[in-house]
């Protein structure tokens, strides 16, 4: 059987080094890495080839390349994105652009579908007030779309992006044309947290940061108020997630971008487990207002009906398993704690 050969942009953050062990380890893909970093000596030898640096010059690497699938990881998260606006753009729109008519040309020229897989986020959302987001409960894909932040932007465009290049470009399907051959999906990802890894340059990082401090034993300033709520899912679902949507036949979807959701809590809930677990734990708050106000502008939690019906997905970790079953386990393993 040949190997799928897949492309896995932004290797090296969290969900591109998880996402990488989880293909090395299921076996029959040839992986193709890029990214700013060098490879992780942990994934290094599970990918055939790197390609090191800036994807909007990289680009050329990969015009010979076959690709069966694209992961498209590479971004720059919310808080990062807030400082520096023009680097942003240029990574999360410009880089996508590029990849997407990468893709949609090869999968024209060879008549062949290329799968695109695109994680978008919650940041793709703007609730107008703190009264509206508690008030909305869990929001729909098309309700709200109207972020606040230059990521949440970049994220939402690009979904439009996507859909633009497999459903309209160069206006070339019809009836008698086979549709979509550049075929491509979208997640909007909540906070994302993982035992091994943390994130830089997000603004769900409160969570994350806050446990693997409490973990190791070191003190906590949380940027963000203790009530402040958004959905948040373990680093193992999220990578089910990705292929699960991957793997999906295209006919069971009924959109290109789709919710997904684990479990929802406040920096002080987060902050309670913590003590539980980690009874020394020195955690306070001292919002930022910048930051709070992206935290706020994001929903309190995300309804994800579509997903579950189309490509059955169901999240393994609710809030008690991420906690009991994943992350303290792993954690205490890793800290000695
Ligand atoms: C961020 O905080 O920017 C990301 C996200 C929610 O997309 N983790």
């Amino acid at each position: 059987m040949t190997a799928t050969r897949v492309l896995v942009t932004g290797a090296c953050g969290e969900i591109g080094q998880a996402l990488i062990q989880t293909l090395a380890a299921r076996g029959g893909y040839h992986i193709t890495t890029a990214d700013l970093a060098p490879l992780p000596e942990s994934i290094r030898s599970m990918s055939a080839e790197h390609a090191r640096g800036d994807l909007i010059y990289k680009i050329k690497t990969f015009y010979d390349y076959d690709f069966d699938e694209i992961y498209h990881l590479a971004a720059s998260l919310s808080s990062k994105a807030e400082a520096s606006g023009e680097d942003a753009h240029r990574i999360n729109v410009e880089g996508t652009m590029q990849l997407l008519m990468l893709a949609a040309y090869r999968s024209e020229k060879y008549q062949k579908s290329v799968k695109f897989i695109f994680p978008s986020s919650i940041a793709a959302y703007g609730m107008q007030s703190v009264s509206v987001k508690y008030t909305a409960g869990r929001v729909k894909e098309n309700e709200y779309n109207d972020p606040h932040t230059m990521y949440g932007c970049n994220k939402l465009y690009c979904e439009k992006l996507g859909a633009y290049y497999s459903n309209y470009f160069g206006q070339k399907h019809s009836d008698e044309n086979p549709p979509r051959f550049l075929d491509f999906r979208a997640i909007r990802f909540p906070g994302l947290i993982s035992a091994f890894t943390l994130p830089s340059g997000g603004t769900s990082d409160y969570g994350p940061e806050m446990l693997h401090a409490a973990a190791q034993g070191k003190p906590y300033a949380c940027f963000v108020r203790e009530d402040a709520q958004i959905p948040f899912m373990a680093m193992p679902d999220a990578i089910r997630s990705l292929l699960m949507l991957m793997d999906a036949p295209r006919e069971t979807l009924t959109r290109q971008t789709y919710n997904v959701a684990a479990f929802a809590l406040t920096a002080g809930e987060f902050r309670e487990r913590a003590l539980k677990a980690f009874p020394n734990a020195q955690i306070t708050f001292e919002p930022s207002r910048r930051r709070q106000g992206i935290i706020d502008s994001w929903p309190q939690d995300v309804d994800d009906a579509l997903a579950r019906s189309d490509w059955n997905w169901k999240p393994e970790y609710d809030a008690d398993a991420f906690f009991d079953g994943y992350f303290l386990p792993e954690i205490r393993m890793r800290y000695n704690a």
